[in-house]
C-alpha cells in the first residue's frame, strides 16, 4: 500500500489569484489571506499575479483565459455571491462553481476553490479573516497541497 499526499510549496512555481471586485471589502481579504499562505509556503511575490475580475460569474473565463497561457502551476479563484444582495444568486453562484470545476478538470492544473456563497455579508465577513477564518488562506493552500500530489501521481506513472 503505498499513502500519496501533496505538501504544500510554492517553491519555484507560478501562482494567479483571479479575484471579483464584487464585494471588494471582502474578497481583498480572501487575496491578502491567499497570499499570505503563498508566502508562508515559500511563494515569492513575483511569481503570484492577482487578477481582478467584475464578478464571480467572469471567474470561470478569466481561470480558462490564464490557463490557456501555460504559465501557471495553480490557480486561487477568490469571490463572495452573497445572497441577500442578489435574486440571482443561484445562478451566478451555481455557474461560477461549475465553470471553476470544469476548467480544473479541462486543464489539469489545480484550482483552490475560495468562492465564499452565504447568506449574508456578516457571514462573508466571517469567513474572510473573522471567525470562521479566512477561505483564501484555505483555497491557496490546498492549491498548493494538490499541486504537489500531482506531481507525485505523475511521478508514479513514469
Ligand atoms: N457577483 C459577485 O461576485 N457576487 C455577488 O453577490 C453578485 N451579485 O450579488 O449579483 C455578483 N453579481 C455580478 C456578476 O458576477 C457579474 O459580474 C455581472 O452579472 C456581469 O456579468
Amino acid at each position: 500500500m503505498t499513502d500519496f499526499v501533496g505538501i504544500p510549496d510554492m517553491s519555484g512555481k507560478h501562482v494567479a489569484i483571479v479575484v471579483s471586485r464584487f464585494n471588494e471589502s471582502v474578497t481583498q481579504k480572501l487575496v491578502d489571506g491567499a497570499i499570505d499562505a503563498l508566502e508562508r509556503h515559500n511563494g515569492a511575490r513575483e511569481d503570484i499575479d492577482v487578477v481582478w475580475v467584475p464578478g464571480a460569474w467572469e471567474l470561470p473565463s478569466a481561470t480558462r483565459a490564464l490557463l490557456a497561457t501555460e504559465r501557471y502551476d495553480a490557480i486561487v479563484a477568490l469571490g463572495a455571491v452573497i445572497r441577500g444582495e442578489t435574486p440571482h444568486f443561484d445562478f451566478v453562484a451555481g455557474e461560477a462553481s461549475r465553470g471553476l470545476a470544469e476548467a480544473g478538470a479541462d486543464f489539469d492544473v489545480p484550482i483552490g476553490f475560495g468562492l465564499l456563497t452565504t447568506d449574508t455579508v456578516e457571514q462573508a465577513e466571517a469567513r474572510a479573516g473573522g471567525a470562521h477564518g479566512n477561505k483564501g488562506w484555505d483555497a491557496a493552500l490546498a492549491a498548493l497541497e494538490m499541486m504537489d500530489l500531482f506531481e507525485r501521481l505523475r511521478a508514479r506513472e513514469g
